[in-house]
């Protein structure tokens, strides 16, 4: 990771469904917080009371027939807000951000599950962005039909969970070359795995990012 030109450091989980990022969103924000690190846990679509109602429109089954391309203007609506109003902020006041979910789920879901081509995907990122980028990503991977019946067995299914493994294995895909092209950014881990295992495979991320502290973020 190279140094990044906030005090604070900015932290991306991803995954497919029921990959055990908010499980282990807990647990990372426990073993940082335990290290004296400030830190503003969020997640996206949402992290403000604007990006929040947008992720309901989102969610909503009764948003069934929304386009595409409506569904990626509303992503990176939500993300601007929270740019601006959250992550930004808590980043140059020197707390780092531990996001749950961020422009890659689109590249993920809107790019490889919709089919959105990626070079426009890419010109609303510059465009919101304007060069931020997570300092590392985390991306829990595990085999769809893994993540399905972990995510079924929490009840009524929302707009996306509703789709079809076709989809999801192509949410995976996408997020999986993503990885691949950016290895100095993305760490990769098992999430298919008990739970103990998987944050065995935290600890020495947590190690990483924490030998990396400038002390101004403490
Ligand atoms: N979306 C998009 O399309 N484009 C975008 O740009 C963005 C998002 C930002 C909402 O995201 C939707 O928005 C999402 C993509 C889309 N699609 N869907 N659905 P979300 O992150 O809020 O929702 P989610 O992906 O559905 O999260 P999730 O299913 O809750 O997954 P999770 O947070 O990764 O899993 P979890 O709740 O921590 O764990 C699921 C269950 O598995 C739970 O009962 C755990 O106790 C259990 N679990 C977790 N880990 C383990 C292990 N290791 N072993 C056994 N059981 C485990």
């Amino acid at each position: 990771m190279s140094q990044p030109a906030y005090p604070g450091r900015f932290i991306t989980l991803e995954g497919g469904e029921g990959a055990g990022k908010s499980t282990n969103a807990d647990y990372l924000a426990q073993r940082l917080e335990a290290a004296g690190i400030r830190l503003l846990r969020t997640r996206e679509p949402g992290g403000t009371a604007l990006g929040e109602r947008i992720r309901e429109l989102l969610l909503d089954t009764a948003s069934d027939g929304m386009h595409a391309d409506t569904e990626l203007l509303l992503m990176f609506a939500a993300r601007a807000q929270h740019i601006h109003e959250r992550i930004l902020p808590a980043l140059r006041a020197g707390a780092w951000v531990l996001c749950d979910r961020f422009t890659d789920a689109t590249y993920a879901y809107q790019g490889g599950g919709r089919g959105i081509d990626v070079a426009r995907i890419a010109q609303l990122e510059d465009w919101v962005q304007q060069g931020l980028q997570p300092d590392m990503t985390i991306l829990f991977d595990l085999p769809v039909e893994t993540g399905l019946a972990r995510a079924g067995a929490r009840g009524e299914l929302d707009r996306f969970e509703r789709e079809q493994q076709a989809f999801f294995e192509a949410v995976r895909q996408a997020y999986l070359q993503r990885a691949e092209r950016e290895p100095a950014r993305f760490r990769v881990v098992d999430a298919g795995q008990p739970l103990d295992a998987v944050q065995r495979q935290l600890d020495t991320l947590v190690d990483e990012l924490l030998a990396q502290r400038t002390g101004e973020g403490a």
